[in-house]
């Protein structure tokens, strides 16, 4: 039993910042930090309710603001199996926060009774929370919000401190047994092994991997991680490795920045062709990849590129199974996929592509719901690939049945094993790192040969800061605007001058900023696109 009137102490300590709008965005709660100490004890809370909602089941709750600036923080709350929030628990928090915004403790208190009635809720059971953060300076004081209210409501909590944001998805997957970080290497490096002894006399495709850790929670994470995997072990090196001076955090490095200047980060200086490039975010949920060719000029492997050559390697697997008619697969984009990314993998692998709003949030929901195997990556690197349990229950047959073929057998261990590579709870740098570099080994592909599988439209992603970003509205999966009226005509009629030519305008969900995307048929021609929408926006 509890009694939340005991919340007070607690209510005038941790919430101080008062008549703030918070809004759940396309990750949960982010804003600068120095405004999230209110938001942090009410999303405490609302965790907690979830948790006794499911009968004291493990909830978990992640403290980043993944590729934000340093001064930037922000939370999200993960269900019992390891996926983001249930959508319709999102209004729940947004109201709890900016109703403790106000500053008064009864209408706080009468408010969250009734949310308690309404949600009916057995008091005597114990609410569970497994809980971490990344490395920002603001971290460790907004988790100490964020556990405020857990002695009032008798919470267990396990507090994994730093740790990236896939390891919470994944470790709070496992919630009801005892588990550490090292259960979650190990998972991962089996898998890897297990794959690898198909493949005894595989290569690796590249010479050295340079992993770039954004200076954030995954470079301490990954260098923990290398142990396990020997071979890799070897010849990786990880640079921006400074998770202890939190302003240096995806400052010039990171996923964030090598996608947007598509150039290399910090700390590279002499860049080798023959070797494999990696930049993750600054909580490790991102991931993307370049090489340089012998000109030493750069080349961006996206999420797009991620997706395609994953969708390569596991479609041919399926193929050679003999299980294409029996399992479906199919890829789930964003309006933000390069045009030549969606051609390449339905006209050459000929595979269906669904696409939908930003927010991993919005892919998992497709890719599970239409697929077997689900195969989701946002361009920005953001993605994994889900299996069904009707992919296992297929697979497992055609297994136990036998084959009369050795080829057939080992491409349906490769299904198997590979399903267990990647992290599919959530996008995961570390294991979409192990699944892309198996694939470009299984396919002996370079990363240049990767590179070239299709050929990227020019694109450009830039963000343009304007008074009110709630006011660009859109519809037709983010790919058109509907409010300020008369924008989109324009944008229309801008795109409508060049070859090949794509636009597209919306509001970010995590920074307070218009996000403009355009592709074309060159270089100079996106360039043209995207200043002229640029334009547009800020005189709309
Ligand atoms: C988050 C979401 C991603 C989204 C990104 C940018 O990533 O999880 O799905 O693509 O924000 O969203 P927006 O364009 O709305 O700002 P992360 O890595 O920052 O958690």
């Amino acid at each position: 039993m509890f009694d939340i009137t005991q919340l007070e102490p607690a209510f005038i300590k941790y919430c101080t910042t008062r008549n703030h709008s918070y809004t759940y965005g396309t990750a949960g709660f982010r804003a600068n930090a120095s405004t999230l100490d209110t938001v942090m004890f009410t999303t405490g809370i609302v965790a907690i309710l979830r948790s006794l909602v499911l009968q004291g089941k493990y909830i978990g709750v992640m403290i980043t603001a993944s590729h934000n600036p340093p001064q930037d923080n922000g939370v999200k709350i993960v269900e019992p199996s390891g996926a983001m929030l249930i959508e319709s628990w999102e209004q729940i928090a947004t109201d709890l926060a900016n109703i403790a915004s106000h500053g008064n403790f009864t209408a706080f208190v009468m408010h969250l009774s009734q949310v308690i009635a309404k949600l009916n809720i057995d008091e005597t059971t114990t609410p569970r929370l497994i809980v971490g953060h990344d490395s920002r300076e603001s971290s460790p004081y907004l988790m100490e919000c964020l556990q405020a209210a857990a002695p009032v409501f008798d919470t267990i909590v396990i507090n994994h401190t730093l740790i990236t944001t896939p390891q919470l998805h994944y470790l709070t997957m496992l919630q009801n047994d005892v588990v550490t970080e090292v259960d979650y290497y190990k998972f991962f490096s089996t898998s890897w092994n297990n794959l690898f002894s198909l493949y005894p006399d595989l290569n690796l495709t590249f010479n050295n991997l340079i992993v770039d850790g954004a200076n954030g929670v995954g470079s301490v994470q990954f260098s923990k991680f290398l142990p396990y995997l020997p071979q890799l072990a070897t010849l990786t090196t990880i640079i921006n490795d400074k998770h202890n001076v939190p302003q240096m955090l995806n400052v010039d490095c990171g996923a964030d920045f090598v996608k947007t200047n598509q150039k290399l980060p910090n700390g590279i200086v002499n860049p080798n062709p023959s070797d494999l490039y990696a930049s993750f975010d600054g909580d490790a949920d991102r991931i993307v990849f370049y090489y340089v060719d012998n000109n030493k000029k750069f080349h961006l492997l996206d999420g797009d590129k991620i997706s395609t050559i994953l969708t390569k390697c596991l479609i041919s697997m399926l193929r050679e199974s003999e299980l294409l008619n029996d399992i479906n697969l199919g890829v789930v984009q964003t309006a933000y996929a390069n045009g030549s990314s969606t051609k390449y993998i339905t006209k050459s692998l000929k595979v269906p592509v669904e696409c939908t709003k930003t927010g991993v949030k919005h892919l998992h929901h497709i890719a599970e719901s239409k697929f077997d195997i689900g195969i989701y990556f946002e361009a920005n690197g953001h993605g994994t690939v889900l299996f069904s349990n009707k992919f296992y229950e297929v697979l497992q047959k055609a297994i136990d049945n036998g084959s009369s073929s050795e080829k057939i057998h080992k491409a349906r261990l490769s299904l198997f094993y590979f399903s267990k590579l990647i992290n599919q709870t959530v996008g995961d740098s570390m294991a979409d790192l192990l699944a892309v570099i198996a694939t470009l080994s299984i396919l002996q592909l370079s990363p240049s040969d990767w590179d070239t599988e299709y050929q990227d439209l020019p694109n450009l992603l830039t963000k343009c800061t304007v008074l009110n970003r709630f006011v660009f509205k859109t519809t037709d999966m983010e790919r058109k605007l509907t409010s300020p009226s008369g924008l989109q005509e324009k944008i229309d009629a801008a795109v409508s001058k060049y070859d090949s030519g794509r636009s597209f305008v919306r509001a970010s969900g995590t920074e307070d900023a218009v996000r403009i995307y355009a592709e074309a048929k060159t270089k100079a021609e996106v360039e043209a696109l995207s200043k002229e929408v640029t334009q547009l926006v800020e005189n709309s």
